[in-house]
């Protein structure tokens, strides 16, 4: 308890060498790697994100604290990617046009990963067009969209309507998530579903390929 307090501390302050240490040290003691990520760098990137928001911090120091969180994240990736499950579908993932934020985004995907769907990553800042387009060519199952930003979420609309003006929205299972979502938004834009975490995301892309 005494680490994750400090870990949380460290990820405050942006120390990504600490960071990683700290998650090598949890995962000798035996620690899964999904709770690494919950119990201690998803709430300490919530503090973070509070102080932010009340002008305590700032843009560089959240950007330090993102890339220490990057750092254990790709400590866990391996762990929480390798299951040998048996492909479970396809999905293309990636933050909407004008939003740069990916942590939330990356993680759903390595979750996604770790339950055996196949993940095509579009990254950041993505028009319309890039998410059909792949989806199309790549044969995905599922389209996945991730939003930080009150002004961008609105965009997860423009993706389904261009779909559904091509006829094709029916072809794919659209799936949003984002911090400042909530099921009422993605019932109104008419996705499939909204994900409040990573955790749901991947028990919705499962029940959705049943
Ligand atoms: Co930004 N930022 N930021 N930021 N940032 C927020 C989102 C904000 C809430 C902070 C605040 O004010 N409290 C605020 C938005 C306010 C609003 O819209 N009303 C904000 C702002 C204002 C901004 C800027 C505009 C600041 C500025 O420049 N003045 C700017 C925008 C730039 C842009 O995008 N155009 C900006 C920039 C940045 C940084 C670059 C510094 C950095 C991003 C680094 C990076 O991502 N590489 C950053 C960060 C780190 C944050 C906070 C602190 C943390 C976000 C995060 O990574 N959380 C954030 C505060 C907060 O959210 N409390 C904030 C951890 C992550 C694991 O959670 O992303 O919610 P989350 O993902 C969860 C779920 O939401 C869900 O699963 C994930 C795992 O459980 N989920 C999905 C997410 N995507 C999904 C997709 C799915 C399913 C589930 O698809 C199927």
């Amino acid at each position: 308890a005494e680490l994750v307090e400090q870990m949380m501390d460290d990820l405050y302050d942006g120390l990504k060498d600490e960071i990683e240490e700290a998650v090598g040290i949890l995962l000798e003691r035996g620690w899964v790697p999904y709770d690494i990520l919950t119990k201690s760098l998803v709430l300490g990137m919530q503090i973070v994100g509070d102080d932010f928001r009340d002008g305590i911090l700032f843009v560089p120091e959240v950007l330090r604290a993102a890339q220490a969180m990057k750092g254990g994240m790709a400590i866990l990736k391996p762990l929480l990617v390798e299951t040998g499950a048996p492909k479970m579908g396809k999905m293309v993932i990636g933050t909407v046009k004008g939003d740069i934020h990916d942590i939330g985004k990356n993680l759903v995907a390595m979750m996604m990963e770790g339950a055996g769907f196949e993940i095509i990553d579009l990254g950041i800042n993505n028009p319309a067009e890039d998410y059909i387009n792949t989806a199309i060519n790549e044969g995905c199952d599922i389209i996945g969209m991730s939003a930080l930003l009150t002004t961008t979420m609105p965009y997860m609309k423009v993706v389904i309507d261009q779909l559904k003006e091509m006829g094709k929205r029916d072809d794919y299972i659209v799936l949003v998530g984002g911090a400042p979502l909530n099921e009422e938004f993605g019932t109104a834009i008419g996705a499939d579903a909204y994900c409040d975490d990573a955790a749901i995301a991947v028990e919705t892309a499962k029940s959705f390929m049943l």
